[in-house]
């Protein structure tokens, strides 16, 4: 069913009603959910945010990220496991799939007895939902969330308007990838209008980083490498480097699209390896038609959008670095 079903549904009485994303929640997750939460409550329901994890430290500085009804699973996950079962309805936002919230709050996800929401624009979500709203041209889940407020014809206070001007200002690049629309630039209007102020949500996030962020990227950017005569770029980071520059979580957020900065480069790529996990962790970021959802789906267990994918490697790191060479060459040659 539509969402305006979904409107008419919440306009008759107050509701208990959860909202989740995904694991590692990022400005589009969390802003998108609380901006879906400031608006829900203000419209008299009764809204507890569930995030499996903590986001980065610039991230929990969104309006509302300390409140009560904001929950993080891995820190609290008796608080968040009453909120998703004390909910008549659950929000699932800016994720395709139930394993996107991580494995210890999926199973709550999967099997939540009450009415299921999606608002997401990745491809090929999970079925089984009782409201979708599910659209890959869309910039951002903030965007979507935004789409449904308008039609749903409550008012937004600053609190939302913030929160949803960080989802559109973080998956857009500041408005400068091809996602963005006219409506994406509407629903941005909309949101100043409403008390989003732009220039301090990036002061937020951008002006606000840790001196071993900035470490990293020298490290990470002095082990540049170009492929394909230069269409295709590889950068990355090994376990010593992380220890030695003093890695903090959300230290690397953004890295990938450092080398697309280079003319000529279609395809970034940027492998992180986690001695932890055992794995190595890849991210992905293209432009023009260079598809990296299919790439990431292809080789490396993993996917997303055209433009920006991600995935992992169970390999050691010199073994996933010449195999990324191979493919990436491989793409970059097409
Ligand atoms: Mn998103």
């Amino acid at each position: 069913m539509p969402l305006s079903d979904l409107s008419q549904r919440l306009s008759t009485k107050s509701h208990r009603l959860v909202i989740t994303t995904h694991w590692n929640p990022d400005g589009d997750a969390v802003g998108s959910s609380l901006g879906l939460a400031h608006y829900l409550r203000g419209q008299g329901h009764s809204v507890q945010v569930v995030l499996p994890n903590a986001p980065s430290a610039p991230l929990k500085k969104t309006p509302g990220y300390g409140s009560a009804f904001v929950h993080v699973h891995g820190d609290h996950p008796e608080a968040a496991e009453q909120a998703i079962r004390e909910a008549e309805g659950l929000f699932s936002l800016d994720y395709n799939t139930a394993s996107r919230v991580g494995e210890a709050l999926m199973p709550w996800v999967r099997d939540f007895p009450g009415f299921r929401v999606l608002v997401d624009h990745h491809q090929e979500p999970d079925g089984g939902y009782d409201y979708v709203y599910s659209q890959t041209s869309k910039s951002s889940t903030a965007e979507m969330v935004y789409d449904f407020m308008a039609q749903d014809g409550g008012t937004l206070d600053a609190s939302a308007a913030d929160a949803l001007m960080m989802g559109l200002i973080t998956d857009t690049g500041s408005f400068r990838f091809p996602s963005v629309s006219p409506a994406t630039l509407a629903a941005a209007s909309a949101l100043v209008e409403s008390g989003a102020e732009p220039h301090a949500i990036h002061e937020r996030l951008f002006d606000a980083h840790s001196p071993s962020r900035l470490r990293l990227w020298g490290r990470a950017l002095s082990s540049l490498e170009l492929l394909a005569g230069g269409r295709a770029a590889l950068v990355h980071l090994s376990a010593r480097d992380l220890v030695d520059c003093g890695y903090e979580a959300g230290d690397t957020e953004g890295l990938v699209n450092q080398a697309l900065s280079i003319s000529g480069v279609l395809v970034s790529a940027f492998a992180r390896e986690d001695g932890a996990a055992g794995m190595v962790k890849l991210s992905f970021r293209s432009k023009a038609d260079v598809d990296v959802n299919a790439f990431a789906r292809a080789h490396w267990q993993g996917g997303g959008h055209i433009h920006a994918a991600g995935g992992k490697s169970d390999a050691s790191l010199p073994d996933t670095l010449a195999r990324l060479r191979q493919t990436l060459s491989e793409l970059g040659a097409k």
